[in-house]
């Protein structure tokens, strides 16, 4: 996905009803601080368009980032946040938990998981109800530039062992410091939403137009080159060189 404009466009509550969107949807979830933010600010190239926080808890509603005015990503709620009242926590699972539910639009879910750490019980729990509710989680191993090179097969090997993941579900590892799976996650999303007509109907055009100039080029690289006038030099010509020497060429042919 090329990026040409994004905005924070709809910021539902615990009380807003989960809007009825035009285009699709993909959304993130993850427990608190596990960089759900960072990881939306990188796919959009902002630095802070989505507000993240070394303190747990920053996204406390549910942010619908429009994406060239055709798609969503969706910032949820972190779950586990142990400094969040029994009542909210449970507010939020709930908001997360109706949303996934209700939203008409939502193509993918991404699961978030530390790298770094085992799952925690938490994220099996989320992890065994989206399966339960029929979705297929998509895990993003975050934060992959808190580890040595070497040692990242091993983490994603653990949490695919710990969620007890299907073999075919995929885990991407991510970081929002190098950039590392932005390629990768994008390319997915791309492959898992339908774009609306008008953004189709765009593309075929430009398709069609980088085409036209690829075949105009073509031609204009098979015409025969012309014969240089004056001999090929690497050095910048001066003006007042090039006009002696136009002198002496025209007093050559004179004579
Ligand atoms: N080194 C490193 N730090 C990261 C990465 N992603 C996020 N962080 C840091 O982790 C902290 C939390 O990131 P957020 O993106 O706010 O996490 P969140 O999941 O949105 O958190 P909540 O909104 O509280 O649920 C911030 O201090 C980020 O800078 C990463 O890939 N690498
Ligand atoms: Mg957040």
């Amino acid at each position: 996905m090329v990026i040409k404009n994004v905005c924070l466009e709809i910021v539902c509550g615990i009380t807003s009803t989960i809007p009825d969107n035009i285009y699709d949807e993909v959304a993130f979830a993850g427990k608190s601080n596990v960089g759900k933010s960072s990881l939306i600010n990188a796919l959009m190239n902002r630095k802070a368009l989505a507000r993240t926080s070394s303190q747990p808890g920053k996204t406390q509603t549910i942010n619908f980032y429009n994406i060239n005015d055709s798609m969503y990503l969706v910032d949820l709620p972190g779950y586990g946040y142990a400094n969040a009242n029994v009542e909210i926590k449970a507010k939020w699972g709930q908001m997360i938990e109706n949303y996934l539910h209700t939203s008409k639009r939502l193509k993918a879910v991404f699961l978030l998981i530390d790298i770094r750490h085992d799952p925690s019980e938490n994220d099996q729990l989320m992890y065994e109800w989206m399966v339960d509710q029929g979705f297929a989680p998509i895990i993003i191993a975050t934060k992959a530039d808190k580890l040595k090179k070497g040692q990242v097969a091993r983490h994603v090997q653990t949490i695919r062992q710990v969620l007890q993941v299907e073999p075919d579900t995929i885990v991407i590892p991510f970081s929002a410091e190098t950039k590392e799976g932005r390629e990768e996650i994008w390319a997915l999303i791309d492959s898992l939403i339908e774009l609306p007509e008008h953004v189709k109907e765009e593309l075929e055009r430009k398709n069609k137009d980088a085409q036209t100039v690829s075949d105009e080029q073509k031609t204009e690289d098979a015409k025969p080159e012309k014969k240089a006038r004056w001999k090929k030099t690497d050095r910048p010509v001066a003006r007042k060189t090039l006009k002696k020497a136009k002198k002496k060429s025209a007093a050559k042919k004179k004579s």
